[in-house]
């Protein structure tokens, strides 16, 4: 007799609920699940800008696995906010499920012999990078939005490498799959299967009262994230995740905040009226303009929110300021014909104190330097004296404390 107690014997796997059809209702699921998590992830690196400027770009080396990219839209203005609110919102509440079908597989990632030959080397190398890949995408995921930051810079390449990985196996997984699962769900007849149990023990519990509770927890998950992407009340049904920084108290500025000005090294006194400067460049041309200078220049509104890669958003608010295109009108380019800018801020070090903007976010009218928010100056930590915000764009670009900005020539 086999000893019962590895993990390598079929009968050490005694629960009663492992079968095909339970493994395959949770891989059609994420199936689905993970083909949205990948776009929107692709979609969400687009948005960067990674084209347009070296600056922008977190993963320089990707050579042929940039071939998608495209030229980020201005609408609708929402529209960050909700590709990266999916993605975040979606990869978390489907951490149940994910945990879920690998435990449904288990006895099968230790059956011996482990290779049979060629083809099985090759399938359990696929199953390696499946299940690795798997585990690494949503665990960098989580601790990015989790710990703010934990790996700065680095967790872009390894995220977006890993995805790849993981993608590549997961197609070829799911082409081997698929039609069998499918098969699955509609017959009942588990029996013969590996994946249930020789000696099953008495059951507690169905499997479907097994899949509801994986529901559950995906319902629950969903719950008490989603409303990070709302202001007001629904963020407190935020239980699980932090939305990116300290709580952002009320009046105009009361939404959230990602970095402060305090942790960022941005001192009082360079943002005074009295020292701060604006210096637009271009064609070498160099304008300087005070704070009190911009509040002469037309100054225009526009709605917007505010979306960041670690998923969370604010609704709209109301931002006063100089538009962009005025701002290149000033060096020299007519209406309608501004270019690329590289915005620059006060802040010396860290990942996300410049950003270029592409020519179409540029001539946007909503396109603005913000001076004013919700009908208030700007408070230190949302960027006074004066920050970028641009329709549909990611968080990052909006950048804040800004001191310079170069227009052409990127
Ligand atoms: N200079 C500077 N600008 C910045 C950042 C930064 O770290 N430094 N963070 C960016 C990120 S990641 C986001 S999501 C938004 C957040 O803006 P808020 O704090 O006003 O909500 O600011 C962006 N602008
Ligand atoms: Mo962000």
């Amino acid at each position: 007799m086999r000893d019962h107690r590895l993990p390598t014997s079929p009968g050490l796997w005694r629960s009663p609920l492992r079968s095909p059809w339970f493994t395959s209702v949770l891989g059609i699921v994420l199936l689905v699940g993970i083909t949205v998590l990948f776009t929107t992830g692709l979609v969400s690196y687009a948005a960067y800008n990674p084209g347009l400027s070296p600056v922008n770009d977190k993963t320089p080396d990707k050579g042929l696995l940039g071939f998608y990219l495209f030229a980020w839209p201005t609408d609708p203005p929402w529209l960050y906010r909700l590709t990266q609110g999916v993605h975040v919102t979606l990869g978390i509440a489907l951490i149940p499920v994910l945990l879920a079908k690998l435990w449904s597989v288990l006895p099968r990632l230790f059956t011996l012999p482990p290779v049979r030959s060629l083809a099985h080397a090759l399938e359990r190398v696929s199953l390696l990078l499946l299940v690795g890949g798997a585990l690494f995408e949503f665990t960098t995921g989580v601790l990015n939005v989790q710990l703010d930051y934990l790996f700065p810079g680095s967790f872009y390449p390894l995220h977006f490498y890993g995805a790849w990985v993981f993608f590549a196996a997961f197609v070829t997984h799911a082409v081997l799959r698929v039609p069998a699962a499918l098969r699955n769900l509609r017959h009942l007849r588990d029996e013969e299967s590996e994946l249930v149990s020789p000696n099953a023990a008495p059951s507690t519990v169905s499997r479907r009262g097994a899949l509801a509770f994986v529901g559950g927890g995906f319902l629950l998950l969903l719950a008490t994230t989603a409303g990070r992407s709302f202001d007001g009340p629904l963020r407190a049904t935020v239980l699980l995740a932090p939305h990116g920084g300290p709580e952002p108290g009320s009046g105009p500025g009361g939404f959230q905040i990602n970095k402060t000005a305090a942790s960022r090294g941005i001192s009082m006194t360079e943002t005074s009226d009295e020292a701060w400067r604006l210096v637009i460049e271009a064609q070498g041309r160099t304008v300087r303009l005070s704070r009190a200078e911009l509040l002469q220049l037309p100054l225009y509104s526009a709605a917007l929110p505010i979306a960041c890669v670690e998923g969370w958003s604010t609704s709209d608010q109301w931002w006063r300021g100089v538009r962009l295109r005025d701002l290149a009108a000033l060096v020299g380019y007519e209406t309608g014909a501004a270019p690329d800018v590289l915005v620059e801020s006060l802040q010396r070090h860290g990942s996300f104190r410049r950003a270029a903007l592409r020519d179409n976010q540029v001539r946007d009218p909503r396109s603005l330097l913000a001076l004013f928010v919700n009908g208030e100056p700007l408070t230190a930590d949302h960027g006074y004296p004066a920050r970028i915000i641009v329709p549909a764009a990611p968080g990052v670009l909006n950048t804040k404390w800004v001191a310079r900005m170069t227009f052409g020539e990127l």
